[in-house]
């Protein structure tokens, strides 16, 4: 049980911005909440791979294809970041896959539409690691030391795949008719969806209040969707895209963009395994993971023989 004394403490600490590391005593609550969101964060680094990964074999140049491919590959290793810092908080890799894979836990909703064409690509590049990267700013800030030091990490890879997404959507919004359809088309349904990675409004958020208060996010689902907002339709602007938002007007007052209705019926229905590609994807997830099990044994087997020559020589 945790003790007035212990949590006070511990919010003392949290209050002047020290961060907590794996062997320092936390809530067990707090252990809780970043083995949810940590884990969420690894799962979804990963099936992140597949709906870009569709398309490194019909990228449309050796450049674009080799851009894509070392995209694909830094994904996989923020997988692995964030599932080595959730280790830290006592639980194991394997039981947080399977957990994913045959149980509950989630992973972000956006990777649960398909990728229809190449100009899906440019966007991926621009809207979600856009988005991820305004998040992942601030979860660089996170009271966690192994969940901030990951983020400052991937948040440098991430402005990489944003600006490589930009560049390229830029390209064909100043392309052929055709390119600049395809671009527009590709924000046009990627557009929605991205604002909902942010989760759902403050006022339907029941974990942020408790994450705040425990500084493992430091600004609210609302403040980080507004902040990406804003500066997306500079962004669109610029490269001459239209956001597909009738309702999006600056208020002078408050210096920001305010947008329409968010679909919130769609997020839960995705969230709630309804999405386009929700099947798929974790078909395709349990495929892999299961034909990868000789190599999981293989390794096991390696570290114990190497455990064992080790012993023996010391
Ligand atoms: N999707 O109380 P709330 C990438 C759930 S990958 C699904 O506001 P919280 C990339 C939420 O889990 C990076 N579920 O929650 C990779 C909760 O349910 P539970 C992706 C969502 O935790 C490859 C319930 O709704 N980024 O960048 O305060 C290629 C109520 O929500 C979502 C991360 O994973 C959602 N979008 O805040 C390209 C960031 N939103 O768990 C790019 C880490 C909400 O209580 N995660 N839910 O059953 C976070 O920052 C936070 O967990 C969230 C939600 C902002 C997502």
């Amino acid at each position: 049980m945790d003790t007035p004394e212990q949590l006070e403490q511990f919010q003392q600490r949290i209050d002047n911005g020290e961060k907590i590391e794996p062997k320092d005593w936390m809530p067990e609550r707090y252990r809780k909440q970043l083995i949810r969101i940590m884990s969420q964060h690894a799962h979804s680094e990963i099936v992140g791979m597949l709906p870009e990964g569709n398309w490194i074999t019909r990228a449309p140049s050796l450049k674009r294809k080799m851009v894509l491919l070392a995209k694909v590959q830094d994904e996989a290793g923020h997988g692995l970041y964030l599932y080595s810092g959730t280790e830290t908080l006592g639980v194991t890799r394997q039981d947080l896959i399977e957990d994913y894979l045959y149980g509950n836990a989630k992973y972000s909703s956006i990777f649960n539409y398909p990728t229809l064409t190449y100009a899906d690509i440019c966007v991926i590049g621009w809207l979600v690691d856009g988005a991820a990267i305004v998040n992942q700013t601030m979860l660089a800030k996170s009271s966690y030391g192994p969940y901030s030091r990951a983020n400052v990490r991937i948040c440098k890879e991430e402005s990489f795949h944003k600006k490589q997404g930009y560049e390229m959507l830029a390209k064909m919004a100043d392309g052929t008719p055709e390119q600049q359809k395809m671009a527009q088309d590709a924000v046009n349904r990627w557009w929605w969806a991205t604002l909902m990675m942010f989760g759902p409004h403050d006022t339907d958020s029941p974990n942020s209040a408790e994450l705040i208060k425990w500084g493992v996010k430091t600004k609210t689902n609302d403040e980080l969707r507004q902040h990406f907002v804003d500066r997306m339709v500079m962004e669109a602007e610029a490269i001459g895209i239209e956001l597909p938002d009738p309702d999006l007007t600056y208020n002078e007052e408050t210096g920001h963009w305010e947008f329409g209705d968010i679909p919130w019926d769609e997020f839960w229905s995705v969230v709630k395994g309804d999405g386009p590609m929700n099947r798929e994807r974790i078909k395709a997830r349990r495929k892999a993971y299961e034909e990868g099990e000789w190599v999981r044994e293989a390794a096991k087997e390696y570290a114990r023989k190497k455990r064992l020559q080790d012993e023996k020589a010391s």
